[in-house]
């Protein structure tokens, strides 16, 4: 759950959804999580058909945000729940034991209930300042402070996003995060593929970096 993509074809500088995805998934992309919130459910089917394909036949785990109804429909691997969208229980009812059900959370205290009902990962923000979503005053510009709080309160893998990018990724996976998530550093990228594959080298540098740190000095 490195590097993760959450699609807005309507920030893809022109280009389709299923393009961008083809392009990260060329960059080595991890996850991909259909987005589209500003379309029709039937848009949304068909281009949830197509990367569901994308992303089967390349081995990247595909999710899908809020819809419950809808991750069934195109046989997503998971979904991703806000606040507003059916609790956790209810969508594993649906999509069954091995579903991968993601919850948003922006505080530990969050966090730990989100663990406690059940979901499999967390997505954690909004890290930095982003345009891409309205987010409440809470959820706004948390900071790496507020993911390392939340790594240490849960036992799940914790996903940082908003506002990330090659250049700031590095501090969200030194903060305690096992991957980041991003919408327009790839979509509005003039190269999208490349930009994937520095999110990608920057996670994976800090990984490694993280990884070294924690190791107990040999005898
Ligand atoms: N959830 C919290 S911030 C955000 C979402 C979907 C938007 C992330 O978009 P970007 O362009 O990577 O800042
Ligand atoms: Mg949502």
């Amino acid at each position: 759950m490195q590097t993760y993509l959450v699609t807005q074809e309507d920030r893809s500088a022109g280009r389709s959804t299923t393009e961008i995805v083809e392009a990260a998934i060329d960059g080595g992309v991890d996850v991909v999580q259909l987005r589209e919130k500003e379309t029709t459910a039937r848009r949304r089917y068909e281009i949830g058909q197509a990367v569901r394909e994308q992303t089967a036949q390349a081995g990247v785990t595909f999710l899908v945000n809020d819809r419950v109804d809808l991750a069934a429909a195109v046989d997503a691997d998971g979904v991703h729940l806000g606040d507003e969208d059916l609790p956790v229980a209810a969508a594993r009812e649906v999509l069954g034991q091995d579903a991968i059900i993601g919850r948003s959370v922006s505080t530990p205290t969050a966090a730990r209930k989100a663990e406690d009902i059940g979901a499999d990962y967390l997505g954690v923000g909004a890290v930095y300042q982003t345009g891409t979503k309205d987010v409440t005053a809470e959820s706004a510009e948390i900071g790496p402070e507020t993911v390392t709080a939340i790594t240490d309160a849960v036992s799940i893998p914790v996903v940082g996003i908003g506002g990330i990018r090659p250049s700031n990724a590095t501090e969200v996976i030194r903060a305690g995060a096992d991957g980041v998530a991003v919408v327009s550093a790839i979509t509005t990228a003039d190269d999208p593929t490349a930009a994937t594959r520095k999110l990608q080298e920057s996670v994976e540098k800090a990984s490694t970096e993280s990884q070294l740190a924690n190791e107990e000095p040999s005898a």
